[in-house]
């Protein structure tokens, strides 16, 4: 069998087309996607069910033809599993009940292997896509994923998304240490998470720090960075050849500090990829990064995707949004940009 290109693709490798998903890719915007969810009676009944959740990580295949599947769960389901107690409610998001306010809040969560042994309908999830990935026989890649330390810590400690981070920069400033030790045990189980789900089947993993941004720059290593640094590193040293994509929201700033042993690093849509490029693209293949929002017009995606196409060229590049796709997107919309990168890389 033909190596899968989008694997080739985040190593480096040359391949006949630039590749491309989105972020959010199986998701509301689908109305396939919706009914599945119905059936499921909730989003998190939905991740907890594999043969469901593997029915919609497919779907964006079929539908919109994208060059990698990403697993159908979310980054929440770790403290979840940690005894955080999450419940998504409808037109309020994701709410923990019981907010982490101390050291002793701490001390009661489970964790390390424990915790990440937890998670089996995930890794139930993954070897039921393996299977179905590899009868289709189109060498479709499997990305598994997670969120970064710092951006779990924000649920963890606000109980909820928030727009201001005041609960968790409180902490920050007035007790780094307890910060510190949240971050430290979501990172040993990230570990041991990410750890089971190659083993369970998945070719990728990406790490996602959405909330990178609310972190003042000095204090991004401290705070966010090198846990992601420590989760790759652990990763690297028992599976050097799974690809691991790092995607720090909103952080330009930093690109000249970046570290790590990991291949491939993903642009936001406010970070210019040029920039990207000079900063980062001689060590990391780039992943990115078009303004979501242009999809709600196929003329401004055909411009971005031109454009993206100008700075990167056909090597050392993966076509992606600079962040996840929104509910009330056209299907056709997303067709129209995965066929767009498809045409200016040349796809036959
Ligand atoms: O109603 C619904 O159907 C729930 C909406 C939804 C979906 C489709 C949520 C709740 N999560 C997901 C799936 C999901 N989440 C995936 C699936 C794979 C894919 O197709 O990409 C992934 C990778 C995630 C990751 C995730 N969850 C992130 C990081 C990526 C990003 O977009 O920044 C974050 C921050 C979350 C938290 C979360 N889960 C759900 C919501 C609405 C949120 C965001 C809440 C907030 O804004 O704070």
């Amino acid at each position: 069998m033909a190596n899968k290109i989008f694997v080739d693709a985040c190593l480096g490798k040359e391949t006949p087309y630039t590749p491309v998903w989105m972020m959010r890719q199986a998701g509301r915007y689908l109305p396939e996607y919706k009914l599945v969810r119905a059936e499921a009676g909730n989003f998190l009944n939905l991740c907890h069910d594999p043969k469901k959740a593997a029915e919609v990580t497919i779907q964006p295949l079929d539908i919109v033809g994208v060059d990698a599947a990403i697993l159908f769960s979310d980054i929440l389901v770790i403290p979840d599993e940690m005894g955080m107690d999450l419940g998504f409610f409808t037109g309020e998001g994701p709410k923990f009940s019981d907010p982490l306010k101390s050291q002793a809040d701490l001390d009661r969560l489970t964790k390390g292997k424990e915790a990440a042994s937890k998670l089996t309908y995930v890794y139930d999830t993954i070897k039921l896509l393996r299977t179905q990935l590899d009868e289709r026989g189109d060498n479709i890649a499997l990305i598994g994923f997670t969120g970064a330390p710092w951006t779990l810590a924000t649920y963890m400690i606000e109980g909820q998304g928030t727009k201001t981070y005041n609960i968790c920069k409180k902490m920050m400033y007035s007790n780094p240490e307890l910060l510190h030790n949240i971050l430290h045990e979501v990172t040993q189980v990230v570990k041991y998470y990410m750890e089971k789900q190659i083993e369970s089947g998945i070719d990728v993993v990406q790490i996602f720090d959405s909330w990178a941004a609310a972190i003042e720059i000095d204090m991004y290593d401290e705070f966010s960075w090198k846990y992601m640094v420590e989760i790759a590193d652990y990763l690297k040293s028992k599976y050097p050849n799974v690809p691991i994509i790092m995607f720090p929201k909103g952080i330009p700033a930093f690109y000249d500090k970046v570290y790590g042993n990991f291949d491939v690093f993903g642009v936001d849509w406010a970070s210019p990829m040029a920039l990207a490029k000079e900063k980062l693209g001689d060590k990391y293949v780039l992943q990115g990064n078009m303004e979501p929002c242009r999809l709600y017009s196929q003329e401004m995606t055909t411009a971005s995707v031109e454009n993206i196409h100008k700075v990167m060229g056909a090597k050392r590049h993966i076509f992606n949004l600079g962040h996840g796709i929104l509910p009330d997107v056209p299907v056709e919309n997303a067709k129209h940009f995965v066929s767009e990168c498809h045409r200016v890389s040349g796809k036959k």
